[in-house]
């Protein structure tokens, strides 16, 4: 009997023995520690191997919420209900972002020029260059975007 191989083998086996990494495991909302196999098992989300729990690991992201001009940091879900528009998972509110005062800067850039134009007449009598909400595009839009045309 060789000691050194038995002790090389015993090693080995508690090394494979580890217990697989816990991390954080998000159900909905709510965070436990799990592996990866157990959360996944029981359909959350598993953040990662040492990932710890807290107030923010399972949090829904939050992004800018516009509700009619006012800017509100929501997660989606409670901006939809609240009848908001939700800007996208991690935009922020800024001066402008929820700002009606350049209805027809389509593109967002600030300015009121061709590529708005080209975007009004390219929906012509369809709903995708509608800029004042009455469900088509027509001379009433056209003529908003003249009224606007240049910076805002
Ligand atoms: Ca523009
Ligand atoms: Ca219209």
């Amino acid at each position: 009997m060789n000691s050194g191989v038995e002790n090389t083998y015993n090693m080995t086996t508690s090394f494979s023995d580890n217990p697989e990494p816990q991390g954080a495991c998000c159900l909905g909302t709510s965070c436990s520690l799990a592996t990866e196999i157990t959360c996944i098992a029981a359909g959350g989300s598993w953040e990662g191997d040492g990932i710890t729990c807290n107030t923010e690991t399972c949090a829904e992201p939050v992004g800018a919420c516009c509700i009619g001009d006012g800017c509100f940091q929501l997660i989606s879900s409670i901006c939809t209900n609240a009848g908001g528009t939700f800007n996208g998972v991690g935009s922020d509110c800024e001066s402008d972002t929820c700002s009606t005062d350049c209805p027809a800067d389509t593109d967002g850039d600030g300015t009121v020029g061709g590529s708005d134009l080209a975007s009004v007449l390219g929906g012509w009598n369809t709903p995708s260059g509608d800029l004042n909400d009455d469900g088509t595009t027509n001379g009433e839009d056209l003529a908003i975007v003249l009224a606007f045309w240049g910076d805002c």
